[in-house]
């Protein structure tokens, strides 16, 4: 049978208002995220959990400019203010987020390397094991939501498509950080590769 699982991105304290990283309406992703996890029995949290020390933190180079970006042995990287330290209260989940889920996905872990996506890692080659984890439970489709749409949203959409996945996203259940029209420019990535955007209401 085709099974489905809720995919919740990111949705942890410096992702939302007062915090390090804080997305615009980034808290009312909570009870958008709560209202499909009432619907989806098979749910996955993900949760950006770096280092303190992490090579995207801006404050890791020194001299660097927030929200620019540098060439990275695996391309392209923005440096971020430093958000999500493991074990700190910006990294935890927002206290509102339903937080009963089957598997909880920690990423960015390692120094060198930033993970966005909750299958790979920057490089889009080192996998965390979710596919094989969802692929072990039988689930073939996936509903997406939570933070930030333009980011680990989207390299979670992208990768769940590009590993044979339906994938979904909840439109209305994500909130994006937008530099420089980023959100635009991954609805249009995303919906290339065959990803679906849907509000909520329409998604069963
Ligand atoms: C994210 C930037 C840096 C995200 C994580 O969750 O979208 N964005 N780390
Ligand atoms: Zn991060």
């Amino acid at each position: 049978m085709a099974e489905t699982a809720l995919i919740i991105i990111d949705v942890q304290n410096d992702f939302c208002p007062g915090g390090a990283l804080a997305v615009a309406g980034g808290d009312e992703a909570v009870s958008a995220a709560n209202a499909l996890a009432a619907r989806f029995p098979l749910r996955v949290l993900t949760q950006d959990w770096h280092p303190a020390d992490h090579f995207s933190f801006v404050d890791a180079h020194p001299g660097a400019i927030p929200f620019s970006e540098i060439e990275a042995p695996y391309g392209r990287q923005t440096l971020w203010p430093r958000h999500c330290v493991q074990g700190s209260h910006g990294a935890a989940f927002h206290y509102g987020l339903r937080q009963d889920a089957d598997l909880i996905i920690r990423k960015g872990f390692r120094r060198e390397i930033d993970s966005y996506s909750a299958f790979f890692e920057n490089d889009r080659k080192t996998p965390t094991g979710l596919s094989g984890y969802l692929r072990e439970r039988g689930v073939s489709r996936l509903v997406l939501c939570g933070l930030a749409l333009d980011f680990c949203v989207k390299f979670s959409a992208l990768d769940g498509a590009r590993m044979g996945f339906d994938v979904t996203v909840a439109e209305d259940a994500c909130r994006a950080i937008d530099l420089n029209g980023s959100a635009e420019a991954a609805r249009a990535e995303m919906r290339g590769a065959g990803v679906r955007l849907k509000p909520m209401a329409e998604i069963s």
